[in-house]
């Protein structure tokens, strides 16, 4: 009975031993440079949330690696300055794990974050993001040709006469011009085709178009824009011609 009660106190003190880490073990620290993106994907001119909060400094075993034993409690895990270039030329610094930035332009970005420590050590860590091009914005007005123009006459045995309905009426599809404003846009660069057509039947190409349409009828005309990276936008409107 006594060899059974000691084989227990034996196994009690090797557990306890395990559980309280008497262990003799040396820990050193790492500084981990970490951060997440706040979506899967991104439009230009779009705040995109960046978060380093998930960097530490880790404590880890000495003798082996075993992977993380622990993190430095404190503000920020430790972490006094993130360092952020986000590969577009824009370069921050700031005390706060959390900040937003914006792209002005579509394409593949490296992001770079450096973190220092409360002993001035720094790691570093890059990360990729794609950021997509975003579709321009169809919209035109319509107006009576600033030319003005004047019934068409005909000559006659009784003199000049003016032509009997059914009379055309010239009128100037308007994308965009200096005069009269930008209604067709592309905010993250620019529009590279302006294309007109009523259902089938292209009436022709550019920011400004001029047509003699039939009067007293409504005609639908498309216009459909492309951007500088190849993105299309339609819009149809009913244009009344009187
Ligand atoms: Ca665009
Ligand atoms: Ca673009």
């Amino acid at each position: 009975m006594r060899r059974v009660r000691f084989g227990m106190l034996v196994l009690l003190a090797l557990f306890a031993f395990a559980l309280c880490g008497c262990m003799v073990t040396t820990y050193y620290e790492v500084l981990v440079a970490d951060f997440t993106f706040s979506t899967e994907s991104h439009l230009t001119l779009e705040l995109v949330r960046f978060d380093a909060s998930v960097s530490r400094i880790e404590q880890r075993e000495s003798s082996f690696m075993i992977g993380p034993q622990g993190v430095v409690a404190g503000p920020n895990n430790g972490i006094v300055r993130y360092y952020w270039d986000f590969g577009d030329g824009t370069i921050l610094d700031s005390g706060s794990p959390l900040i937003s930035h914006a792209y002005l332009d579509d394409g593949t970005y490296w992001v770079t974050l450096t973190v220092v420590d409360y002993q001035n050590r720094s790691a570093s860590l890059v990360k990729e993001i794609t950021i997509l091009n975003r579709r321009p914005v169809a919209g035109f007005i319509w107006r009576h040709c600033s030319v003005v123009v004047m019934d068409i006459k005909q000559i006659s045995p009784m003199g000049i006469v003016p032509i009997p309905e059914p009379r055309h009426v010239c009128l100037e599809l308007v994308a965009n011009s200096h005069e009269q404003g930008r209604h067709s846009l592309d905010a993250d660069g620019h529009i590279v085709s302006y294309q007109w057509s009523h259902g089938h039947l292209s009436l022709g190409y550019g920011p400004v178009l001029r047509c003699n349409f039939l009067a007293g009828q409504t005609y639908p005309i498309t216009l459909t824009v492309i951007d500088d990276d190849g993105a299309t936008a339609s819009i149809t409107l009913p244009v009344a011609v009187h």
